[in-house]
């Protein structure tokens, strides 16, 4: 039953979100590759519940809708619909609209597509972390193209080291090598009034 007294059917899935919950719960080893899901159990913990999470699209995306918990409304802001890409970095309104944290994750292909909002954003005074996901790859199309044809064709991706990038927009940027050390990166980007640029090689 929900506030305004509406019977819910949760059986059908209440399975299924016991299932998220526990693998949300679960600490990853700080040796093992970064994937979107244990980045994003990492970044929860670091978050408050008031605090902002914009998604850009493609297979972060997915993962982003599935496993990212929420406490709040609005706390979790996906591209759907037409599902553009291109949204996240330009997360500016979010970040000039709240006091909480904003971060902005988005996939290497939709950075590329907008990653120069990060000009306004610094000059209108914005202090969020893009979380970055890198796989040289339009990841998505790909797994599509695999699904479909057994192959995937045109989806790479040449990206540019961006680090040197954030350098040159002075903004701090971070390349973690490990889950501890993310936890503490994100922490420390999360608490300052500064842009950040967190990148996640995924394994
Ligand atoms: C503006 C726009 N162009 C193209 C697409 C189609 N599209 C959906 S996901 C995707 C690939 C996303 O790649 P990336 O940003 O690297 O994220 P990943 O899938 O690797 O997590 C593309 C091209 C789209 N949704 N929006
Ligand atoms: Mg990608």
């Amino acid at each position: 039953m929900n506030e305004s007294g509406t019977q819910f059917d949760e059986t059908w899935y209440r399975d299924l979100r016991d299932h998220i919950i526990d693998d949300v719960a679960t600490d990853p080893p700080e040796e093992d590759p970064f994937t979107v899901r244990t980045v994003l159990s990492v970044l929860r913990d670091v978050m408050d519940d008031d605090d902002i999470l914009i998604s850009d699209v493609g297979s972060h995306k997915l993962q982003i809708a599935q496993n990212f918990l929420t406490y709040e409304p609005n706390t979790c802001l996906i591209s759907n619909g037409l599902a553009s890409m291109g949204i996240s970095v330009p997360g500016i309104a979010a970040d000039l609209a709240t006091d909480a944290a904003v971060v902005a994750a988005t996939g290497d292909g939709g950075f590329l597509m907008n990653g120069a909002e990060i000009e306004t954003a610094t000059r209108v005074g914005c202090g969020y972390t893009i979380l970055l996901f890198t796989d040289d790859d339009y990841g998505l199309i790909s797994e599509k193209q695999q699904a479909h044809r057994g192959e995937s064709f045109g989806t790479t991706l040449t990206n540019p080291d961006f680090m040197t990038l954030a350098e040159s927009f002075r903004i701090e940027g971070y390349r973690p090598e490990g889950h501890d050390e993310l936890g503490n990166v994100l922490r420390d980007a999360l608490t300052t009034d500064e842009m950040s640029l967190v990148e996640i090689p995924l394994g």
